[in-house]
């Protein structure tokens, strides 16, 4: 057997091929031992030795391109060497079984997952080829796994326009569709608006967006764009990236106020006339003295005690406030007095006498009987009426009287009214 080694030859050209390395000072080892052993061989340098007599095959260097898609069994291509019926042999694979190499030299694809995984490299694989008799030197081949990867760019369904109402805290949206599509890729999510309306926007990666438009901000509108990113990559035309847009509009409050025509004061059973302003729609809540319609701006009421009537005012855009307004009923008025006279000027009961009259200040009393004649009328009653008109004792029955004062607390006139009977002697 003879043996030829040449300087020339690199085996192994990259550093990271240490495994190799020593697969090769392993042949080398035993390629001198058998060396050694034979008695053919002249004494010379470990790595330089003379051939006498058949020469070994020599496998072309050649270097080989596949794609990343390609199928198991795909032809990758054919190795060529000096000599002829030759076997050929995979000393090591870089991709440890992406490849197969048969004894005629064809090299194919072994391992589909491998070959993807390995996309984009240059990979080596190291072979030799035998006449069966003479064996060639370990041969680096080279082959460039093509990266034919496009990327199918993510997805998001389209984000429906949002209106708001002024200052109503964090609105939450929840996105659908997102999808890397490709199932061994991630995706994340990000939102910007395009001005400076939102205290807050944040998107998180199972969809719940979230904003809050800023304080003071009554009215307007921005567009949030939401983009979502996988990690795909974007070579060879791929995408990683789609953005959905959408509007929020920002709608001010209604600013909601109530009148009544006759005041929040009033006596026990008035009619009053509330009118709601400010807003496009009113929603009266039912209260007692309200009667009839309650879905118009003005309403009547006529309460019977201190009540408050509210009214829920919408206004086109959809924004709601409330307003309410107290009536307050003024209990009836009673004044203590007499509802005897005996005028005849023995003392008792001679005169009309209405108890603690110094609290009623700018008071008016007027009595009539029963056909409703006016018998007396005073402005600042002083206890004085007798029972007499013109002098003269009025015949006995009832009469009515009417007792009014200007209630100063309620800035309204509080009136009693009674009966008082005159009897004879
Ligand atoms: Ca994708």
């Amino acid at each position: 057997m003879n043996y030829y080694f040449s300087d020339e030859v690199t085996l192994y050209r990259k550093p990271m091929k240490k495994i190799y390395f020593l697969k090769v000072s392993s042949l080398l080892l035993l390629t001198a031992g058998l060396l050694a052993a034979s008695p053919k061989l002249t004494a010379g340098s470990a790595s330089h030795f003379a051939a006498r007599a058949a020469t070994p095959p020599v496998v072309n260097m050649e270097s080989f391109t596949v794609r990343d898609d390609a199928a198991a069994g795909s032809f990758v291509g054919q190795l060529t060497a000096s000599g002829s019926n030759l076997q050929w042999q995979l000393a090591d694979d870089e991709t440890k079984g992406a490849f197969r190499l048969d004894a005629s030299g064809r090299i194919y694809v072994n391992n589909t997952t491998l070959l993807q995984s390995n996309r984009g490299k240059l990979i080596s694989l190291f072979v030799s080829a035998s006449d069966g008799v003479e064996t060639s030197n370990l041969a680096e081949i080279t082959i460039a796994i093509q990266d034919t990867y496009i990327n199918i760019p993510p997805t998001l369904d389209p984000i429906a326009d949002r209106a708001v109402c002024a200052g109503r805290g964090a609105d939450t949206i929840q996105l659908t569709g997102m999808s890397a599509v490709e199932p061994d890729q991630t995706y994340s999510l990000v939102a910007i608006a395009d001005l400076p309306m939102l205290e807050t926007l944040q998107v998180t990666n199972d969809g719940q967006l979230t904003f809050r438009v800023k304080t003071g901000i009554n009215a307007g509108a921005c567009m949030v764009t939401v983009m979502i990113k996988d990690n795909g990559g974007v070579r060879n035309g791929g995408q990683d990236t789609r953005t959905r847009s959408f509007n929020i509009t920002v709608n001010g409050i209604p600013n909601v106020g109530i009148v009544s025509d006759k005041g929040t004061v009033v006596p026990k059973g008035e009619l009053l006339t509330l009118t709601a302003s400010g807003a496009d729609h009113y929603s009266w809540t039912p209260a007692p003295g309200l009667e009839g319609e309650t879905g118009a701006a003005t309403v009547t009421v006529k309460p019977v005690k201190t009540t408050r009537y509210e009214v829920v005012a919408t206004n086109n855009s959809g924004c709601q406030d409330t307003a309410h307004i107290d009536i307050r009923v003024v209990a009836d008025f009673i004044i203590r007095a007499n509802n005897v006279l005996t005028p005849n000027n023995d003392g008792r009961n001679d005169r009309w006498i209405i108890q603690s009259l110094e609290d009623y200040p700018e008071n008016e009393v007027i009595i009539t009987d029963r056909a409703g004649r006016v018998i007396f009328k005073q402005r600042n009653y002083s206890n004085t009426w007798d029972g007499k008109l013109n002098g003269q004792r009025l015949a006995e029955g009832t009469y009515f009287y009417t007792f009014s004062v200007f209630n100063t607390v309620t800035k309204t006139t509080d009136v009693a009214r009674g009966y008082i009977t005159i009897l004879g002697d």
